[in-house]
């Protein structure tokens, strides 16, 4: 067995992995100890990797649909590439550039990035190129840039082991960034004094944990930081000196926050006026504050201006720079920060050149051997859909996102993505809800198979190694976005272009960015595969001639503003851009489980990470569903402006009277609808122009589905289980917008079973029913079966060496809940037998359900977890007798939540 180091492909904390292969499989995966972002810990999603890597459904081979209304059929690469340079070259000539458009990913490597921007903005010479950071970090991009004047997070994680106050808005790292979280959990654990506050309207895990939780109204945050930053006014805590030697812009902040006090934000907040003062004097009192913020403040109408008036409370105390101090917003995929290094973005150029400046221009011609680069700002990803759905963009360029499920409003992408002449869609996967829309699907290589740079949240850059063959023809991003270049720019009679192209490997490519940072606030001209190899991952700048890169920057009060001074900027005291009203009386916010990333094409394919959530919910809070009498569990129907899902209603203590969430993981692969973004809005941050998806108006309704339906298949033996579990779950997925509400999911750990969970209006027909039995393996004599057809129940259940593995329930699914533990766990079914197909709705025998799994790695559930805190187990016993918490630590802060039950305020 072979051991290869790369990087873990899902969140921005860039966590190093150790693969363990065979050169064709990967086998197991660890975190890599000498890994400066983690030291060797990972978190579920992390240490389930090689579970994901496997070939069920990934595309091998491109493929082309010769005709609209064709499907497509496999071709050659030379074909593939032949076709798309032919019609993009033709849309060029008779459209112009700007009828093309480039769709890229925050979790491409620096060098596909760099090829891609050079491809759109150098050779095709449109800006018509963005990535999904729009829907992620462009409002910190913005924010970074209107107060520190670049794009540069100044701070590191050993800065967590520094601050003594830690202000988290609008983030959840106990879920999104696990590891990071652990680091915080230790530097408490060392410094009982720390203080840590949390803002997020909901109780989450991360808010649990916090010494004050300021649950806020949705939007509200620049009240609450205008109101916290008008305290340390009032009570002389800033830090003037520095202002007036470092800043630009205070007076007029100051004038304009005289009248936010915090009984007025209380207000407008909904928190107590206390508990901002609170929040600001620990904050002002603090030797080193520090903020760490992510989606709850970005994905705003107002994004931007959540982030500067963030930033304002670290200047204002002039904490920036020092061990402890500073605004650090969190990346959320992997490789956002390498996508803002190349300026992938439709407004950025190069190494943080603004596309704006022509001296910035020039520079980047030159670099490329270009003449010019584009002026006119591209279209940002929603603009960009909504010139597709327009017919001004003509033909589009999609590659390592999804955004057939990640982008708000899915009735109008769904109308653009149909209605484009020519879609390019470059995937790992071929299940996506995007690959069905394309007229090119290309095979790209995926993690562990391909190699090139990242840069974490901390400005850390580490070499990505590939360990494995790549499967089939599939290619390196990169590559194909050269060879399609060499092809395009042959058809636009550019002469040049096999110069411009004439990359012969990944690290060509990165050296060639290297030297456009040459000078530049981000300057690696230091660095190279060779040093990053040899020294480890580095933190940027890393100039020539450094022997390490920087830990934090503007140390020196000099910020990269043409004048070296830092801003103050007045925001604008917005809410959210959708209030509620009578017709959609209820706040809906989205975001992310602990142990799913985005659309599942990845995470979805272990089982094990369904055992904390295993279907698509609503979370709503427990009086609301008394009020519209929805029982917890029961199917309802949600609906915004601009469309309607049916859910499944969860009673949520962590939230506000008022208020709802839905995750924005399951879209149409695994649930009937397209989930979370169906209701969501597009209003757009005027300087960032990032959509608010975090918050819109909904409401519920009560939903009649009187026929349901479960069906389960697991495999008797280990070796080919997983296959089977994955074949059966993508042969499922056509069948699921037949229901009016279908969800299908992975359970089990070794041996998973596939869940289908049906509810309809009508009666299922039989033949629907005996084509699932077939595609479950599930027909024949071998099942147990009983059928009343007059009162529309029919059930089947396929018992082999003495094990559940197929069930069937129609019209009858009182007993779903055992009888899925039952299959779940492997137990022995001899006392069992006679039981399984009565309507039971707990098991005959002892045994209570297992519930949700809370600890992944241990196979705790939550309620082992309850049953032993009631027996008076605190959380060291807990660790001691049930081992909940002590491998990878996703689930410490459940656990400890567990541990000290709680009931959050009701707020009406
Ligand atoms: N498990 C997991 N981890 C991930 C990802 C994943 O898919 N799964 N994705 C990665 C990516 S790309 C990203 S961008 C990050 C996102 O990381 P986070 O931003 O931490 O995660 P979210 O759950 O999207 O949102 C964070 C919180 O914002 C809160 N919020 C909503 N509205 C407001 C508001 O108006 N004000 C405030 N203060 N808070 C509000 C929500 O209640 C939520 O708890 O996660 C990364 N890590
Ligand atoms: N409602 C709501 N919507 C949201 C959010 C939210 O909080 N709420 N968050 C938003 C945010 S912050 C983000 S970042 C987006 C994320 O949204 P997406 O970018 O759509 O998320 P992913 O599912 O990670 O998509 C990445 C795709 O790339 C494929 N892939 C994996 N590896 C490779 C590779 O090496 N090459 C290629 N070419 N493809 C590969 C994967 O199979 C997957 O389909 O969602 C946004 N949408
Ligand atoms: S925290 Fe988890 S998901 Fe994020 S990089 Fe580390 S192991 Fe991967
Ligand atoms: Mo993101």
């Amino acid at each position: 067995m072979a051991e290869t180091k790369a990087t873990c492909p899902y969140c921005g904390v860039g966590c190093g992995v150790i693969i363990q292969h065979d050169g064709a499989r990967v086998i197991e995966v660890r975190g890599d100890p000498a890994h400066p972002a983690n030291f060797g810990r990972l978190c579920t999603k992390g240490s389930t990797l090689h579970f994901t890597a496997r070939p069920e459904s990934r595309l091998l081979y491109p493929s082309l649909r010769k005709a609209r209304d064709l499907p497509r059929s496999r071709v050659s690469w030379d074909d593939a590439l032949d076709a798309a340079a032919e019609r993009f070259a033709s849309v060029i000539k008779e459209s112009g550039p700007d009828a093309v458009g480039f769709y890229l990913s925050g979790q491409l490597l620096t060098e596909d990035y760099y090829v891609f921007n050079k491809l759109v903005k150098g050779l095709i010479g449109t800006n018509n190129v963005d990535t999904n950071s729009r829907l992620c970090m462009s409002s910190a991009v913005a924010a970074y840039k209107q107060t520190l004047g670049a794009d540069a997070p100044p701070c590191a994680y050993e800065d967590f082991d520094h601050t003594d106050c830690l202000l988290i808005a609008g983030a959840n790292p106990a879920f999104a960034h696990p590891i990071a979280f652990r680091r915080i959990e230790a530097a408490r654990a060392a410094r009982p004094g720390m203080k840590m506050i949390v803002v997020d309207p909901r109780r989450t895990d991360t808010a649990a944990s916090a010494d004050l939780h300021l649950a806020i109204l949705p939007g509200t945050d620049i009240w609450l930081f205008n109101a916290m930053l008008h305290v340390l006014i009032a009570e002389g805590r800033v830090n003037a000196p520095w202002i007036e030697a470092h800043t630009e812009g205070f007076d007029a902040l100051r004038e304009h926050l005289r009248a936010i006090t915090p009984e007025v934000a209380a207000k407008v907040c909904g928190v107590p006026a206390e508990d901002i003062l609170t929040a600001a004097r620990w904050w002002g009192e603090a030797a080193a504050p520090l903020s760490l913020w992510c989606m709850g403040l970005n994905q705003s109408h107002h994004g931007t201006h959540n982030g500067t008036a963030l930033i304002a409370l670290s200047l204002a105390l002039g904490k920036i720079g020092q061990p402890g101090c500073g605004p650090f917003s969190l990346t959320g995929q992997p490789n956002a920060m390498g996508g803002r290094e190349v300026g992938g973005l439709s407004n950025l150029l190069s190494a943080h050149r603004d596309l704006a400046n022509p001296e910035h221009r020039a520079e980047v011609a030159a670099l490329w051997g270009v003449p010019s680069v584009p002026e006119k700002p591209g279209l940002s990803a929603i603009e960009m859909f909504e010139a597709v759905r327009a017919g001004k963009i003509r033909a589009l360029w999609i590659a390592c996102t999804n955004p057939a499920h990640s982008m708000p409003s899915q009735a109008l992408i769904r109308e653009a993505m149909e209605q484009c002449e020519f879609v390019v869609v470059q995937e790992a996967w071929g299940n996506t809800e995007t690959a069905k829309y394309a007229d090119l699907l290309l095979p790209a290589r995926t993690w562990a198979e391909k190699e090139g740079t990242v840069t974490n949240t901390e400005r850390r850059i580490t070499h990505v190694n590939p360990a494995i063959t790549a499967p089939g023809e599939t290619r390196a991003d990169w590559v194909i976005a050269r060879d399609f270049a060499l092809r395009l720019g042959h058809r636009l009679g550019h002469a040049s272009t096999a110069r411009l192209f004439d990359y012969p490997s990944a690290e060509s490519v990165f050296q060639e960015h290297v030297e456009s940072t040459r000078g530049r606030d981000l300057d690696i001209t230091g660095l190279s595969y060779a040093v990053l190899d040899e020294h480890g991952p580095q933190q940027w700048p890393f100039p020539e001639g450094a022997q390490t890169g920087r830990v934090r920057l503007y140390a020196d009060g000099k910020f990269a503003s043409a004048n070296g001074k830092a801003r103050f900027v007045i925001p604008a005291e917005a809410l959210t851009a959708e209030s509620v009203d009578e017709a959609f009386p209820l706040r809906l916010t989205t975001g992310r489980l602990r142990d799913q990333w985005h659309g599942m094409s990845r995470t979805g394919k272990a089982a094990r990470l369904y055992s904390h959530t295993d279907e698509a919910s609503i979370d709503l809070h427990p009086v609301d569903l008394q009020r519209a009498g929805i029982d917890d569990g029961e199917l309802i129907r949600v609906s915004s402006r601009r469309g309607s899902v049916i859910l499944r209603a969860r009673s949520a203590a962590e939230i506000r009277s008022g208020h709802a969430f839905v995750a924005m993981h399951w879209g149409r692969n695994l649930l009937s609808s397209s989930g979370a973004n169906e209701l969501t809005l597009n209003a757009l941050d005027p300087f960032s122009k990032q959509p608010e998806l975090k918050h819109a108006a909904i409401r519920i309704e009560k939903v009649e589905l009187p026929c349901q339906a479960l069906l389960m298949r697991s495999a008797v033996y280990a070796d080919a289980a997983n296959g089977l579990a994955l074949e059966r779950l993508a042969a499922l997925e056509p069948w699921l917008r037949r229901f009016d509400y279908a969800s299908a999911s992975l359970a089990g750990r070794e041996f998973p079973s596939v869940v289908l969970r049906i509810a309809n209006a009508t009666p299922i027909p039989p033949e629907w029913l005996e084509e699932l039995d077939a595609l479950m393996d599930l027909q024949g004599g071998q099942c147990l079966s009983y059928a009343d057809t007059g009162r529309g129940i029919s059930k089947r259940a396929l018992i082999e060496e003495g094990l559940l593995t197929g069930l069937r329930l129609t019209g009858e699914t009182a007993a779903a809940v055992w009888l899925k533990d039952l299959m779940v766990e492997r137990s022995a079914t001899d006392a069992l037998r006679r039981w399984i197909l009565a309507p039971l709705a707990t098991p005959p025998v002892s045994g209570n359900s297992r519930g949700r799994i809370v600890c992944t790695c241990m196979n705790v559930s939550e309620n082992e977890i309850r049953t032993a805190v009631a027996g008076g187990a605190d959380f060291a016993k807990l660790q001691e007798t049930l081992k909940c918490g002590t491998s990878c630590g996703s689930c410490v802060p459940e656990v400890r939540r567990l541990e000290n039950s709680y009931v959050i305020a009701l707020v009406p």
